[in-house]
């Protein structure tokens, strides 16, 4: 087989370049190892930028998100028993938009089939060849069978466990890590949400976020030690335990129900250098992993996304390679500033084992800060609503 770009992964990151580059007429072949329904079954991120937002319109994909969606023009900070918004549309103008991964990625699924995009799902042992070479191509085995994939350029989108960064840690990568002593146990369940807005919570107990898809469906999560298993945490466990950490006036309101679907998730900051080698580029979550309290994971790959696509488009139109070339650094620019504030988000909002009372006293000095400066909510909310590409 011959295709212009080869995608591996067929996540919120290839779903959308693969989409983005059909639209331009150029041709592409995504490769996943999993197959639609393991991957619609993940239950992972609900806020999307505006530039998120564009993307997907921009691909064809966006109708269902603005009949569905929901439109946030600020969320909560809670404290000491006090709650604080976040006035993001009063501070920049702007606003976010809660629909989820598992939403959006389905509406990109449907949206290839319907329009002809070639997806190999469970595509066995997928691995990038010759991409600092002159005959780049990507092969893989399926039904007992090694098929082979020529191509120009190969779209390393296959998340942080992927192949395509595995395969270029010998050639020059550099990585950046810090992993938090902790994790998000995090329940999804058919009950309306608690309060209209997001509420993230800092509490002596431990972090808490409520956060929601739909009028009737909540998602919710508390900090958990990482020695924790989810098998331990009953939904009554989980729902006294989220209402403790709670502001008494939320705790009394919340809604709770049986658990559509229960997991913990590890927090870690990560980031690969660069993003390119000769013609394989890493993508999203396979260059890099933000903590999910800034809401920035799929935000990111959309902003890579956007600036590879750029780049290709402008290599297809007009043979210049200016924006291939300079993809890595466009986008580790924006990826650093997410990092950054993701792990400030964690660090103001999470339990440290090892800080102590000190460490709480000086979080909560920030929290009054922020309640009192408007300065201090202007950064959150610009931040927060996603920087320009
Ligand atoms: P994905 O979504 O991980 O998709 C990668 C795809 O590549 C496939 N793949 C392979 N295919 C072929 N060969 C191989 N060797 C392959 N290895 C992997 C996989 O099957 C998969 O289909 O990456 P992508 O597209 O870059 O999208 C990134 C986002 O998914 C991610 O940033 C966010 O979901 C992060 N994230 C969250 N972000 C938020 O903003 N808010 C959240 O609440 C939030 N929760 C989460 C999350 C990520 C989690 N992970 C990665 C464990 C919760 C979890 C549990
Ligand atoms: C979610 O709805 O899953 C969600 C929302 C905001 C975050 C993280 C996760 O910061």
């Amino acid at each position: 087989m011959r295709t212009q770009v080869v995608i591996v992964g067929s996540g919120p990151s290839g779903l959308l370049l693969g989409q983005l580059l059909a639209n331009a007429g150029i041709d592409n072949i995504i490769l996943d190892r999993v197959d639609r329904d393991y991957i619609l079954g993940r239950i992972r991120a609900g806020v999307l930028e505006v530039g998120a937002v564009d993307l997907l319109d921009r691909a064809g994909c966006g109708e269902r998100m603005h009949e569905e969606g929901l439109v946030h023009d600020g969320f909560e900070l809670s404290f000491l028993g006090r709650r604080q918004r976040i006035d993001l549309k009063g501070l920049t103008g702007t606003s976010v938009m809660v629909y989820g991964q598992t939403e959006l990625t389905r509406d990109l699924m449907d949206h290839r089939a319907a329009t002809g995009g070639r997806t190999i799902y469970n595509a066995a042992n997928v691995t990038p060849h010759d991409f600092d070479g002159a005959s780049p191509h990507v092969t893989y085995e399926q039904d007992g069978d090694t098929h082979r994939i020529d191509c120009d350029y190969i779209a390393g989108c296959d998340g942080f466990h992927g192949v395509c960064r595995a395969s270029v840690e010998d050639k020059g990568l550099r990585t950046y890590e810090k992993v938090y002593p902790f994790g998000w146990l995090g329940l999804l369940a058919d009950v309306p949400p608690v309060h209209h807005e997001l509420v993230y919570a800092n509490h002596a107990r431990g972090f808490a976020l409520c956060s929601q898809r739909s009028h009737t469906r909540s998602r919710y999560y508390v900090q958990v030690p990482l020695t924790d298993k989810v098998e331990a945490w009953s939904d009554d466990a989980f729902w006294d335990e989220i209402r403790r950490r709670l502001p008494q006036d939320l705790a009394e309101a919340m809604v709770t129900g049986p658990s559509i679907e229960k997991s913990i998730a590890p927090l870690r900051s990560f980031v690969a250098e660069p993003l390119r080698f000769g013609r394989l580029f890493l993508v999203g979550d396979a260059g890099h992993i933000v903590p999910p309290t800034g809401a920035k994971g799929l935000n990111l790959a959309a902003s890579d996304v956007h600036y590879l696509f750029e780049g290709l488009r402008e290599y297809y139109a007009d043979r210049k390679a200016a924006g291939l070339d300079a993809y890595s650094a466009r986008a580790l620019s924006r990826i650093w500033k997410a990092e950054r504030f993701s792990w400030s988000m964690t660090m103001l909002l999470h339990r440290f084992p090892d800080d102590g009372d000190f460490g709480s006293r000086v979080q909560e000095a920030e929290l009054d800060y922020l309640s009192s400066s408007r300065a201090a909510q202007t950064a959150m909310a610009e931040n927060y609503v996603g920087l320009p590409y």
